[in-house]
C-alpha cells in the first residue's frame, strides 16, 4: 500500500544483494521443489534455532499464523489476558480461536502489559497470558512467569517485534511456553512473508498439534492424522531469510546508530517522552523508535505526524487505535478500562528508523520534529 509519496518511510526492507539471493534460489531451479518444507526450509530452521538458541522451532507463513496457530494447538478455553497496545494480529488471533481477549492496562514508560493489573483479570475461566514485547522492550517476564505458575495459565508471547533481543544474556525465546516471531518484510529480519514459533522442551504434544495445523495434518502421501491448514513457508522465502540472518548483526549494529543519534537529539527535550534503557535488555535490535509526545512538548502528536508528512516523511502511528477501540470490536470491549494504553495510542509517533537511514536524515527528521516545540 502506497499512501504517502513520502522520500522517508517508517522502514525499508532490509535485502541482500541481488547476486547473493540469486545464488541462493538457483538450486531451486534444478531441483524444482519450491514449498513443504524443503531443503532451503529446513536450513533456515537449523539456522534460527541456533541464533535464537530456542529448544524447538517451527517456520510458518507469517507472524499472525504464527499467533494463531500457536493458540489453537495448546487447546486453550475460555478468556486470555493481553494488551489492546499493539497491532490488530494479536488480538484477533484470539477472537479467531473463540477465545475472550481480557484487555489488562500497559505500563506507562516501556508501554508492556502492566503485571501489577493482571491478577485481578484473572477468572477460573482464564486459560492463559498473552503479551507483546512491543516495539522489541521486554515485558516483565519474571512476573509473568510468577503469575503463569501460580495460576496454572499458559504464556504466548507475540515476540513479533522482539527479534534478536535478549533478556539477562538469554534470548527472548528462553522466556514464556512458546514464542511467536514475525519475518514480515518490515522486521528486522525479514523472509518478505514469514514467521516462526519457538517452545519450550517438554512441549511435543503441542510441537506435533501446530506441525499438523500448518500442514493438513499430512504425515505423507496417505496418512493424515489430523485436520489442519496450511500454514507453510515457501522456499524462497526461507531463502530471503538464509540471506538476511547472514547480515542480520550488521544491520542491527546500523540501526543502533541511527537510534542512538535519535536519543542524542531528542532527549532531555521537555515534553518527549522516550525509551528508558532498561539495563536487563542485555540485547537490543533496535526495531522502532517510539516518541511519546506529553502535553508540555505543546503540539500534539497529530501536529508532529502532519509536520513531517509535510516535509514527504513518513512516520507511523504504532500503535494507535488500540485493538479495543477497532470498529470490528464495537460495543464488545470498552478502552475505558485501559487508560494508559489510550493515552499512550493517542500520543506516540513512530519514527522512520532502517538500517540504511543516513545520519542526515535523522538530523532532518529530528529537525521538523523539534520545530513543533512550544
Ligand atoms: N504481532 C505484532 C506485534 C506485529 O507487529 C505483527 C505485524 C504481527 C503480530 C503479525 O505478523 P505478520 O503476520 O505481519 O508477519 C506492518 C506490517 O505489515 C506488519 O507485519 C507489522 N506487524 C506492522 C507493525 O506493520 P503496516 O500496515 O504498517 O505496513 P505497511 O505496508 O504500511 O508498511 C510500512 C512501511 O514499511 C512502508 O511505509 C514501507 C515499508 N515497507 C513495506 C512493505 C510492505 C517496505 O520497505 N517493504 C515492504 O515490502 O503493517
Amino acid at each position: 500500500m502506497n499512501e504517502y509519496k513520502n522520500d522517508i518511510l517508517v522502514t525499508r526492507s532490509s535485502m541482500p544483494s541481488l547476486q547473493e539471493y540469486i545464488e541462493e534460489i538457483s538450486p531451486l531451479w534444478d531441483s524444482h521443489w519450491l514449498t513443504n518444507m524443503g531443503d532451503k526450509h529446513k536450513t533456515l530452521a537449523r539456522n534460527l534455532k541456533e541464533y535464537l538458541n530456542a529448544d524447538n522451532i517451527d517456520l510458518l507463513v507469517n507472524g499472525h499464523m504464527a499467533l494463531e496457530l500457536s493458540i489453537q494447538a495448546l487447546k486453550l478455553t475460555g478468556e486470555v489476558i493481553t494488551t489492546p497496545f499493539t497491532f490488530a494480529s494479536t488480538t484477533h488471533a484470539i477472537v479467531r480461536n473463540g477465545l475472550t481477549p481480557v484487555f489488562c492496562d500497559i505500563d506507562s514508560e516501556t508501554y508492556t502489559i502492566d503485571t501489577s493489573k493482571m491478577e485481578s483479570l484473572i477468572t477460573d475461566r482464564t486459560s492463559a497470558i498473552v503479551p507483546v514485547h512491543v516495539y522489541g522492550n521486554v515485558c516483565n517476564v519474571e512476573e509473568i512467569e510468577r503469575i503463569a505458575k501460580k495460576y496454572g495459565l499458559a504464556v504466548i508471547y507475540d515476540s513479533c517485534h522482539a527479534f534478536g533481543v535478549e533478556y539477562k544474556d538469554k534470548s527472548i525465546s528462553s522466556y514464556g511456553d512458546v514464542n511467536c516471531f514475525s519475518f514480515h518484510a518490515t522486521k528486522v529480519f525479514n523472509t518478505i512473508e514469514g514467521g516462526a514459533v519457538t517452545y519450550r522442551d517438554g512441549m511435543d504434544d503441542f510441537g506435533e498439534s501446530l506441525y499438523n495445523l500448518k500442514n493438513f495434518g499430512i504425515h505423507g502421501p496417505e496418512r493424515v492424522e489430523a485436520v489442519g491448514a496450511n500454514a507453510k513457508m515457501n522456499e524462497f522465502a526461507a531463502a530471503m531469510g538464509i540471506c538476511n540472518l547472514r547480515h542480520l548483526d550488521e544491520e542491527i549494529a546500523k540501526r543502533s546508530k541511527v537510534y542512538n543519534r535519535y536519543v542524542e537529539r531528542l532527549a532531555n527535550v521537555e515534553g518527549i517522552q522516550l525509551n528508558k534503557p532498561d539495563a536487563n535488555v542485555t540485547k537490543k535490535n533496535y526495531a522502532y523508535f517510539p516518541v511519546v509526545f506529553n502535553e508540555e512538548f505543546g503540539s500534539s502528536r497529530n501536529e508532529v505526524f502532519e509536520a513531517l508528512a509535510q516535509e514527504h516523511i513518513g512516520a507511523r502511528k504504532y500503535f494507535y487505535p488500540i485493538t479495543n477501540s477497532f470498529e470490528c470490536y464495537r460495543d464488545r470491549y470498552s478502552v475505558d478500562e485501559t487508560p494508559v494504553a489510550l493515552r499512550i495510542s493517542k500520543r506516540v509517533l513512530t519514527l522512520p528508523l532502517y538500517a540504511d537511514l543516513a545520519l542526515s536524515d535523522v538530523d532532518k527528521i529530528c529537525d521538523v520534529v523539534l520545530s513543533c516545540k512550544k
